[in-house]
């Protein structure tokens, strides 16, 4: 994946929140997201009794560098010290090797003005045409070989099909070959102070961060990930790792970068925000009914059954449920037309991992043909159970 392409697939996680239909291809949306991934609030953050010891040899009576003189980041890290008892001169030392990154506000700025146009025609073939691919699909028949313990392990424990765990860490890093080249500390920062459209979702994640790396007793200067501080194989932002985040392989660790931690971690996010195993994720509809066009598409619009149906929208077989639950019209803009579907519950909670349509679709597509693709393998463990 390109670096453009997984920006995009970070707008649309992160910032999600700030837009019902935030399918902007090529643009970033935060994950894992803004609004999405859990946040832990400062003010929700609880005060620790017995702070661990922190990691690194940072140390400084007051803060140089590109964020010398930042009066809010003066403030913040008052409060880590007075809510999580961090060392002041440890912070100062950190925050003093803090880099400001322009880049990443140039394009931010541009990002921001896009997010107000609604999808154009052909949206979802541009978007969708970044993550079909060959590529993404082998290595995700190859992760679920090498993986395959693991993956059933999490759908047991979890209720979560392999297919989806292996459709989110396709598009997000597929499998780990693209998790972001940028110092999680600069990138915070950077969000933190000087994008003050979302300062506070990020000051909330550079808490949730430095949290984290005391925990884990990891020094904050070094973890790497996605210019709007997403890591590991899932791109889970700090908040979600503090909440989401397990110990999948036992090692006392709860590592965003081990792939059997990702998997896991991954489906106890999704279980966590209501997947519901065994039902559909996304149903055709029957015929070209002609009242769609009076319908809301989109995750901030519900419908029942009953009420499609007296619209004349039925769905079509198989739909492997009683369907007494809110269902969202998805609307896909292919270059020659628009394709209308019916979103289910599960395909809702996607999208609480990126509040997207078209990233929601693109997950449900990839599991498909990496479920198809890994074939008897996966009906073999199956069997096994
Ligand atoms: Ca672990």
């Amino acid at each position: 994946m390109n670096v453009k392409t997984r920006l995009a697939a970070w707008l649309l996680l992160s910032f999600a929140g700030c837009a019902g239909q935030a399918e902007k291809p090529g643009l970033p949306a935060i994950q894992s997201k803004p609004a999405t991934s859990g946040q832990v609030p400062l003010s929700a953050a609880k005060p620790d009794s017995k702070p661990l010891p922190t990691v690194g040899a940072h140390q400084a009576a007051s803060i140089s560098g590109d964020y010398a003189g930042y009066p809010a980041l003066s403030q913040f890290i008052d409060d880590m010290v007075k809510k999580h008892h961090f060392s002041r001169d440890y912070l100062n030392g950190l925050f003093s090797q803090a880099r400001r990154k322009q880049w990443t506000l140039d394009y931010l700025a541009k990002s921001d003005q896009g997010l107000k146009s609604k999808p154009a025609q052909g949206a979802w073939s541009r978007y969708r045409a970044q993550f079909l691919d060959d590529r993404h699909i082998n290595d995700g028949i190859a992760f679920w070989r090498k993986h395959r313990s693991a993956l059933q392990r999490a759908r047991q424990q979890y209720g979560v099909p392999e297919e989806y765990i292996l459709g989110i860490m396709a598009v997000e890093t597929t499998f780990g070959s693209s998790v972001g080249n940028h110092r999680i500390i600069d990138a915070l920062t950077t969000l933190a102070f000087d994008y003050p459209r979302r300062a506070e979702y990020f000051r909330s994640e550079l808490e949730n961060f430095l949290l984290m790396t005391r925990g884990e007793g990891v020094d904050p200067a070094k973890p790497i990930g996605s210019f709007a501080g997403a890591m590991g194989l899932g791109q889970f932002m700090p908040g979600s790792f503090l909440q989401w985040a397990v110990d999948f392989n036992g090692d006392g660790h709860k590592d965003l970068w081990n792939p059997e931690d990702a998997v896991g971690s991954i489906a106890n996010y999704f279980a966590q925000h209501g997947w519901q195993a065994g039902q559909p994720v996304v149903s055709a509809i029957k015929g070209k009914p002609v009242s769609l066009a009076t319908l809301e598409p989109g995750l901030s619009h519900t419908y029942s059954l009953s009420q499609l149906q007296q619209l004349g929208i039925t769905l079509a077989p198989p739909s492997p449920c009683p369907c007494d639950h809110p269902l969202h019209l998805l609307m896909l803009r292919h270059h020659s037309h628009d394709q209308y579907l019916i979103g289910h519950p599960n395909f809702y909670v996607i999208t609480r991992y990126n509040q997207s349509t078209h990233y929601a679709m693109a997950v449900h597509e990839l599991a498909q043909a990496i479920r198809s693709g890994v074939g008897e393998i996966a009906d073999a463990g199956y069997r096994k159970k």
